[in-house]
């Protein structure tokens, strides 16, 4: 049996009100033990708390008391919401250590609801998502996930590839005749079919992961080019020192940003050039790996020079990505026109800016339709998190083995049509061992 935990569920500090929450079997008596009386199940009453070694009053306040098992956790368990003084809270917590009991771990009360099977992992992650969550994607993203969104998902892809191993367990028990043969035919076309809906599923871009951690735009260019002018004009502030001494950005300077409820992360980084300091070397090193892994990179080219600078950039950008000549104002030499042509040919779109002259506009203008168009979606995504991706993936690898040995016997398909079966389940946590659930909650905070 599970030992009786407490935490504070509001951030430290004072406040006008401080949630202190509890779970376990003990929570009845230390509840009689602070206040006396016990209060009406899952209604709020007022009540004065007192010290149970002294009898001395340490607040009054709220009161709510959840039996279990129709509760969060799943235990008997209680919130008390008192005055958000610190020396109050101080005051409760040193009664229920003096009572007792164990100051709850990161994320143990959502672990005892997945332990309890009030929810399963992905919606316990979810929990954790709807804490993290600052912009209007991510709460939505989390709330549906909570809602069941993702494990619905799986749950289908599962019971379908179920359908399938059942054909196939068939054929293992009829293993002469044409029984098998028949069998196996049986179960390739929902095979086939589970396989492209879940490579599919994978192929969108990382939406749920983007939506959850942040859209990542690089903006990469030759030194000068107005890399550090772009992103202090998206942020409206000066984030990055704006020099006319080519190399002055070394590190890269990541800006949280938010555009049409969407988080982006912008990045400014080293101009990219061969040169003889080491630290700069170190820079571009980093800047190039960042742009590999962003989701879009904003390629800035100085349109107005004439040094061939312009192509020093050229290798890191995609079809998808976006060519920015800036400096229009002081007008279109040999570097401008080369880089144009270039872009235009390997399929990325052309804007001219003067990010002298509030050209950061336009790009904000850009970002926004974007980010929406990369990150909305009708269905919910097949991962929000590495974790979801890594064991899909898996799966789909599994359903794709079994087609292959398919015509070789229905045992040796129905082993991979089973192990694809089980990655799915990993997502919801159905098998999880216990070192995948520690990484899961650890990540928590207290108190949830
Ligand atoms: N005339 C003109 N100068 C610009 C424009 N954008 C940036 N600059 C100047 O170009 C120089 C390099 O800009 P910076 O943003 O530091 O470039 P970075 O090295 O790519 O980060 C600075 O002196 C800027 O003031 C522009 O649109 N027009
Ligand atoms: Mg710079």
């Amino acid at each position: 049996m599970s030992d009786t935990i407490y935490a504070p569920a509001t951030a430290p500090g004072r406040s006008a009100v401080a949630v202190l929450r509890l779970s376990g079997p003990r929570t009845r008596e230390v509840l009689r033990q602070l206040i006396g009386i016990m209060p009406e199940p899952r209604r709020a009453s007022l009540r004065r708390l007192r010290d149970p070694a002294t009898g001395g009053v340490l607040d009054d306040g709220l009161v709510l008391w959840f039996p279990g098992p129709a509760s969060y956790t799943g235990e008997d368990s209680a919130e008390l919401h008192l005055h958000g003084g610190m020396a109050v809270v101080e005051g409760v917590l040193d009664g229920l250590d003096r009572l007792g009991l164990r100051m709850a771990e990161p994320g143990e009360f959502t672990r005892r609801a997945f332990q309890n099977q009030r929810m399963d992992l992905a919606q316990a992650e979810a929990v954790a998502d709807l804490v993290d969550a600052e912009t209007a994607a991510q709460r939505q993203q989390a709330l549906d996930q909570l809602a069941g969104g993702l494990s619905q998902r799986y749950g289908r892809w599962r019971d379908q590839l179920l359908g399938a191993l059942a054909m196939l367990e068939a054929g293992i028990d009829f293993p002469d005749e044409e029984v098998p043969e028949a069998v196996a035919n049986m179960a390739r076309p929902p095979l086939e079919r589970l396989l492209v809906e879940v490579r599919l599923a994978l192929d969108d871009g990382k939406r749920g992961e983007r939506i959850r951690d942040g859209y990542r735009v690089a903006v990469i260019g030759a030194p000068n080019a107005g890399k550090s002018s772009l992103i202090n004009g998206l942020l409206g502030r000066d984030a990055a020192i704006v020099t006319d001494i080519a190399g002055t950005t070394r590190d890269i300077i990541e800006a949280p940003l938010v555009l049409a409820g969407f988080k982006l992360l912008i990045a400014d980084t080293a101009g990219i050039r061969q040169s003889d300091d080491q630290i700069e070397q170190e820079g571009v090193r980093r800047a190039q790996v960042w742009a590999q892994d962003a989701a879009l990179r904003l390629w800035l080219v100085d349109g107005a020079a004439a040094s061939g600078d312009w192509a020093l950039a050229k290798d890191l950008v995609g079809p998808d990505d976006v060519c920015l000549i800036n400096k229009s104002d002081l007008g279109l030499s040999a570097d401008g026109v080369a880089a144009e042509a270039w872009a235009r040919a390997h399929g990325l779109a052309v804007q001219p800016v003067s990010l002298s002259r509030d050209g950061a506009d336009a790009v904000l203008l850009d970002l926004t339709e974007r980010v929406t168009a990369a990150l909305s979606g009708a269905d919910f995504p097949a991962a929000t998190r590495r974790r979801h991706a890594v064991h899909l993936s898996e799966a789909a690898g599994h359903i794709e083995r079994a087609l292959g040995v398919l015509v070789l016997g229905s045992e040796l398909a129905a082993e991979d049509a089973r192990l694809a079966a089980r990655a799915l389940e990993r997502v919801t946590g159905k098998i999880d061992p216990e070192d995948v659930l520690g990484a899961v909650f650890s990540t928590f905070c207290i108190g949830k």
